[in-house]
């Protein structure tokens, strides 16, 4: 592959996403940070690939987004997927490395922020993550605030996570949300999730109890000219769920050592969700992996329905 001009779009579909588009299928957009820093090997490859799996089974199509040799990969083959998930050196990319990244030539997993520029490039309308990031807790001193909040402010893409983690000042988060004019939707329940667990205490500022009504919530914000972007939190399922009680000591436990040991910026959220993993020993991977394959089915859902909008 020759490097593209500076002035093209550095975009590369994989065959199946490529015959997903010319065929007006549903697409459903996958960040790779959650491979690579969110998830050890050989877990990382294995859920991705249960993932795909997931919305395929659903009726509509996976992409999981990356930069790889320059070019910004909209969908990945299995051997693609592979050798992402092996590599040893692949940069956290989110707005403000993209395009740094992508002129290196480098291996690069897009956050959810660069996952929704990505996806909204390629008219993708409808990303399936994990949890987002948002407002670090001690911010008021740290001004840890994820790219991820602002990028929902701006993009046009909805996103379906579990919610936030309790690593996050939940409270913070969803006001720099109503803040910047996110909907913050819950689907069939009042309260925001909080990842690992169904209910984080805090109501969820719109309900919302079928992919049809969050498809025409979308398409209305569009109508208006608003960006289109909208938060969906889906609880995880119930039998997979951590109780509070359960992960709340691990989750201060490893805020302490990253004070400790004095880690910053990028390297704060990996480094907090691998030592919840081997805190928990395993057990949050586990409900991790349950809810992104719940996302994902409701994601596809979604998808499907904004497609039918759209004829
Ligand atoms: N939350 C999770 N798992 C993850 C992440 C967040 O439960 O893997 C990743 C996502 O890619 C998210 C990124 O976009 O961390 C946020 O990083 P930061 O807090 O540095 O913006
Ligand atoms: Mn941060």
């Amino acid at each position: 592959m020759t490097a593209p001009t500076p002035s093209a779009l550095p975009l590369a579909f994989s065959p199946e996403v490529a015959a997903a588009r010319d065929g007006g299928r549903a697409l459903v957009a996958l960040e790779s940070t959650i491979i690579t820093h969110g998830m050890p090997w050989p877990d990382n490859l294995e859920t991705a690939l249960r993932v795909e799996a997931e919305v395929r089974q659903a009726g509509a199509v996976p992409a999981t987004i990356a930069v790889m040799g320059g070019r910004l990969h909209i969908g990945l083959t299995e051997a693609e997927l592979r050798e992402l998930a092996q590599a040893r050196e692949v940069a956290k990319v989110s707005r403000a490395d993209i395009g740094a990244c992508l002129a290196g030539g480098g291996y690069g997993a897009t956050t959810v922020a660069a996952t929704m520029i990505a996806a909204g490039l390629a008219g993708i309308h409808v990303f399936a993550t994990g949890g987002i990031g948002g407002v670090h807790r001690g911010a008021e001193s740290s001004f840890d605030i994820s790219a991820d909040l602002r990028e929902l402010a701006q993009g046009s893409v909805t996103v379906v996570a579990a919610g936030a983690k309790a690593i996050l000042d939940l409270p913070k988060t969803l006001e720099v949300l109503e803040t910047d004019g996110v909907p913050v939707i819950a689907y069939g329940q009042d309260a925001f999730p909080a990842f690992w667990s169904r209910d984080s205490g805090l109501k969820a500022p719109i309900r919302l109890d079928s992919a049809g009504a969050i498809a025409r919530a979308w398409a209305m914000r569009r109508a208006l000219g608003l960006p289109a972007a909208q938060l969906v939190a889906n609880p995880i399922p119930a039998a997979h769920e951590i109780p509070r009680e359960e992960i709340v000591p691990h989750i201060e436990a490893a805020l302490r050592e990253a004070e400790a040991q004095g880690i910053s910026a990028k390297a704060v959220t990996p480094f907090l969700l691998g030592r919840i993993l081997e805190l928990t020993r395993g057990r949050s991977l586990e409900a991790n992996v349950a809810l992104v394959l719940n996302n994902a089915r409701l994601a596809a859902a979604i998808a499907i329905e904004m497609a039918r909008i759209d004829g």
